[in-house]
């Protein structure tokens, strides 16, 4: 059987219409045919079929029947169905369609159209699904900074309201670090902007790279500023962390003429730590570590402020 072919499941308790479209549909699809509405319902779960063709009129539970109880059952909801039935009224219709069936064709077979509707609702449900992985892909993108490729600014606002939220209910502390190169303008004076940044981007790696944990949230805040988020974090584990993200950029030994030692590009760092029985805005978080940065700032760069 070729498993890449899609998954036709045929139900009906005619054999001879289940010879028919057996051999309408056997060389493009993978066939589950079905003699009765039961085993039907027990096969749609375990086999999961991209569409099923449903006759109504069986002994036993009857198509509408079925098709409720797969309509109900998560695992099978968004299974398509057709019926192919001898019932031609336009009550019987109104009533497979009302269901949720996504078409309604009527015996004698007519192979050509049968084949031709099944076709067409498989390649609607193809469409849909790949629209569907587009949107998931383009919600991605919308989170990640264009010239880092780690969380942006917009991203950030939701994940640090996000976090406050999960700490004050899990009573956890929370560990917020603003971080700022130093002297960049004159990095950029001296190196050019495109050096500039490239050196953006490195640094952006180092920071993501070097949080340890998957919790941790790395934004580019804006400009050349970066915000990090510690979850179920203390004071004394920001400071840590802080400590080790500035020499992990300084390790990078990126050269740069115009800073404050003459020698390598640095990163300030301000912090601001909350305890989980305060209920602090992401406001006043941001705040209170961008007051730090500024003293971390003069008290002549290169410096962390806690
Ligand atoms: P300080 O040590 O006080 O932080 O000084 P600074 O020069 O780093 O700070 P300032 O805010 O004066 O300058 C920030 C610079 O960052 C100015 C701007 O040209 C540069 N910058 C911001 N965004 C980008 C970017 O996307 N690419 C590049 N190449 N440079 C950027
Ligand atoms: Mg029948
Ligand atoms: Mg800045
Ligand atoms: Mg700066």
């Amino acid at each position: 059987m070729d498993f890449d072919l899609p998954k036709l499941m045929i139900v009906d308790d005619e054999e001879t219409t289940r010879l028919i479209l057996k051999n309408i549909f056997k060389k493009d699809y993978q066939l589950i045919i079905c003699a009765n509405g039961e085993d039907a319902l027990l096969k749609a779960k375990s086999e999961r079929p991209d569409l099923i063709l449903l006759d109504i009129m069986m002994p036993g539970i009857d198509g509408y029947g079925v098709a409720q109880h797969l309509y109900e059952d998560v695992a099978t909801k968004n299974i398509p169905i057709i019926f192919l039935t001898a019932l031609d009224g336009v009550n019987d219709e109104v009533q497979g369609l009302k269901i949720g069936a996504v078409d309604y064709v009527t015996k004698p077979i007519q192979p050509e159209i049968v084949r031709l509707r099944v076709g067409n609702h498989l390649m609607l449900k193809r469409q849909a699904s790949q629209l569907k992985r587009q949107a998931e892909q383009l919600a991605l993108l919308a989170d990640l900074d264009g010239l880092t490729g780690i969380m942006n600014r917009r991203a950030l606002d939701r994940e640090l309201q996000r976090e406050l939220n999960r700490a004050a209910r899990a009573e956890l502390p929370i560990g917020l670090l603003m971080i700022d190169i130093d002297y960049f303008k004159s990095y950029n004076d001296t190196y050019g902007h495109l050096v500039g940044d490239r050196c953006l981007q490195k640094v952006a790696h180092c920071l993501q790279n070097f949080l340890p944990r998957r919790t941790d949230i790395i934004a580019r805040y804006g400009g050349e500023e970066f915000c990090c988020v510690l979850f179920n974090t203390d004071f004394e584990g920001m400071e840590l962390i802080a400590t080790r993200l500035a020499k992990a950029v300084s390790d990078l030994q990126i050269p740069h003429a115009g800073s404050g030692n003459g020698e390598y590009l640095s990163i300030s760092i301000g912090g601001c730590s909350i305890d989980p029985m305060s209920l602090t805005r992401p406001e006043d978080i941001i705040s209170c570590a961008d007051q730090h940065l500024y003293q971390a700032k003069h008290s002549g760069r290169a410096k962390i402020s806690l």
